[in-house]
């Protein structure tokens, strides 16, 4: 493709590669981007193109080499020349300082010992064998002796290095460290997860294991994995540096990805307040720990204290307070949501996790309980992960009291006493009141109407919406727009200028998307995803309430539960005169023929893109996905989800993954947001 530029194809090549692994190198090892992720990915589809073309220019730790064939049959076992070791734990102060003691007993050391100090990531232990500097071969810890052999997948990992940077390599280096998902990474692994209608993950570490033990290396090159060096196994070529602190130094020189919160501290005052000052930034930092690890610094005093079965005498772990605890089930009650959807509710007795006092913990549903078979008057064991709402794990079957009581649905709604009713297909039972007449639906609704993805009105939190309830104020979302000064100011806790913020806020929101606004509706099973389809696909407000089953099963993502769940909330006439009186009172968006309409009168004009598939791939930078789908839509393109050989153009953003590698390997044309927007001037 761009060989005629370049004279000398191996040399911008090798240039290609080297600038690829700098720009990786600052981005994940020195935490300090030195290009925007689109020069980046232009950098890799040129390399990947010359490579295409000259496929003996190809080596392995080039960048483009990330990705391997085909799926394995099973992982292989790997024996550690070296064991991985886990490390003894610590909980309190106490135990900290009798650790110090041991070391320097240990070390028959006078004074103080110096201990590097570093975090404990909550991942996957990893070793990582280097052979004359280049990645050969990478192993989960398994039992410490045998683990598995995840070479494939770690090799998708760019944070990891596939040569080291150094002249003069060791010929065997073994790295030891952790794989670990970003919260952030998690979050929108979840978020992917879910509009993909597939499993979520229960946290960061759940989600760094099952992806780095996917058989498929391509699933886990879209994982957003990292990982933090902190230990070394075999070492052949090469002299050891005389303290961690140097070898943790060496590792990132070389580079290895090593975390920044690491220093040397002197005695056990100095690990304690270490440990104190991780524990007030924990939740600030971007990835999941449970405690701290302090190791003697000195790597022959490591030596000379040796181990304890399989821990080192001279490491410990001190571990952050669990975020489980054990408590007693007072009662189950029951909560019902925006949907009339009823949670039964653990009530317990007042207990502590991880430093939060937890007296309520959500049972999901009446199939969980019964699986899980917590009745009231059970010790269970409860969790408190990050933000979400506390859950019951188990419960403890030795503690159950003989009176113990299992858990009957109510007949009726506690709110506003409607018939509860399950649907024989659904494992959520609830209340047939619907919003009009139940309050607790009434506010959950009003929530959701108010979020922030929804119509975004800052402001309008919970205790507001309650009130604003309660006193019979507002009874739907349209009448917040019929709020004035007078009434919110009067309620509790409303200063003057809080009163003005919402107006603000409810002023700013009318002018929205018809997605947003359908999203905000809350109508059941019509999340962001399917609000954003219907918006693109129908354009209009009247449309998407006039449709008919056939019309809205036409609808990307949209089945016959779906179609149904929308026909059914338009038929009501509650919810129409609702949206008529949300417009009345300003809320409006633009409206588009919508692209069924569009595409046919592109039909009409014979469009030159006319059957032309584009995929789309990564964030455009003004352009949302819908937007430039609807846009090639409408100049009578298709969009879809996947390159082949039929793709006629890949329209790539910041970010593009996988998809932007193949169409460079496929000979694909590629256009970002400029070339796209040309592309259908000239058409038009
Ligand atoms: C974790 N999990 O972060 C060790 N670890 O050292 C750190 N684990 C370890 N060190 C020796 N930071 C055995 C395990």
């Amino acid at each position: 493709m761009q060989d005629e530029l370049f004279a000398d194809v191996p040399a911008r090549a090798a240039w290609l590669r080297a600038e690829l692994n700098r720009h990786a190198h600052a981005y994940y090892v020195l935490d300090n981007p030195s290009i925007p992720d689109a020069e980046y990915d232009r950098l890799f589809l040129e390399l990947s193109a010359l490579e295409q073309q000259h496929p003996e220019l190809r080596s392995p730790d080039s960048p483009t080499q990330r990705v391997g064939g085909a799926p394995l049959p099973q992982f292989e076992a790997v024996r550690h020349s070296v064991p991985m070791l886990s490390l003894g734990n610590g909980f309190d102060d106490d135990d900290v300082v009798a650790f110090d003691r041991r070391v320097r007993e240990g070390l028959r050391a006078d004074g103080e010992v110096d201990y590097a100090t570093e975090l404990k990531f909550d991942g996957l232990a990893i070793n990582l064998r280097y052979e004359n500097g280049i990645l050969v071969e990478a192993a989960t810890r398994g039992d410490g002796a045998t683990g598995e052999n995840v070479t494939a997948n770690i090799r998708t990992i760019r944070a990891i290095p596939l040569r080291l940077r150094m002249e003069n390599p060791p010929t065997v280096l073994d790295v030891r460290g952790e794989v670990l998902m970003f919260k952030a990474d998690f979050d929108r692994l979840n978020t992917r997860q879910r509009d993909a209608g597939q499993k979520e993950f229960a946290n960061p570490r759940n989600a760094a294991a099952g992806s780095l033990r996917q058989l498929d290396s391509r699933i886990t090159s879209q994982r957003a994995l990292r990982f933090y060096a902190y230990g070394i196994g075999v070492l052949e070529g090469a002299a050891l540096p005389d303290s961690h602190a140097a070898l943790l130094d060496w590792f990132d020189a070389i580079g290895m990805p090593v975390c920044k919160e690491r220093s040397i501290v002197s005695g056990a005052e100095g690990l304690l307040a270490f440990y104190r000052d991780i524990g007030a930034r924990r939740a600030a930092l971007p990835y999941e720990i449970d405690g701290v690890v302090y190791k003697v610094n000195r790597l022959a005093d490591q030596q000379r204290l040796g181990f304890v079965s399989r821990a080192p005498r001279f490491a410990i772990a001190h571990k952050f307070p669990a975020q489980e605890a054990l408590t007693l089930v007072q009662d189950i009650g029951v909560q019902v949501g925006r949907t009339g959807a009823i949670t039964p509710v653990a009530r317990l007795a007042p207990v502590s996790v991880g430093g939060v006092t937890v007296t309520n913990a959500t049972l999901h549903n009446e199939d969980e309980v019964r699986r899980k078979d917590v009745r009231i008057g059970d010790t269970v064991i409860v969790r408190r992960a990050g933000d979400v709402i506390p859950e019951v794990v188990a419960v403890v079957p030795e503690r159950r009291p003989a009176d113990a009581r299992e858990f009957l649905m109510p007949a009726v709604c506690p709110v506003c006493g409607s018939a509860i009713i399950r649907a024989e297909d659904e494992a959520v039972a609830r209340c047939s009141g619907g919003w009009t007449k139940c309050a607790a639906q009434k506010k959950g609704g009003l929530l959701h109407f108010v979020s922030r993805r929804a119509m975004d009105i800052e402001g309008l939190g919970e205790q507001l919406v309650e009130q604003l309830v309660d006193r019979h104020v507002i009874a739907t979302a349209a009448d917040l727009y019929k709020l004035g000064f007078a009434s919110l100011a009067e309620l509790e806790r409303m200063a003057d200028k809080s009163a003005r913020n919402v107006l603000n806020a409810l002023e700013k929101s009318k002018s929205t998307t018809l997605a947003r606004f359908i999203y905000a509706l809350g109508i059941r099973h019509v999340g962001e995803a399917t609000a954003k389809e219907l918006a693109r696909h129908f354009g209009r407000m009247d449309s998407v309430m006039d449709a008919t089953l056939e019309q809205l099963l036409e609808v990307a993502d949209v089945g016959p539960v779906v179609a149904a769940s929308i026909q059914q909330f338009f038929v009501d006439p509650l919810n129409r005169e609702l949206v008529e009186q949300l417009r009345a009172g300003g809320v409006h968006w633009a409206e588009h023929e919508g692209i069924a309409a569009a595409a046919t009168d592109a039909d009409k004009v014979g469009s030159a893109l006319q059957g032309k598939t584009f995929v789309l791939t990564g964030t455009l930078p003004n352009l949302t996905r819908d937007a430039a789908a609807a846009m090639i839509e409408a100049a009578g393109g298709k969009v879809a989800g996947s390159v082949s050989k039929k793709t006629a153009y890949v329209v790539a953003g910041e970010e593009a993954g996988s998809k932007l590698v193949k169409a460079a390997e496929l000979g694909i044309a590629i256009l970002d947001e400029t070339g796209l927007i040309e592309l259908l001037k000239g058409i038009s």
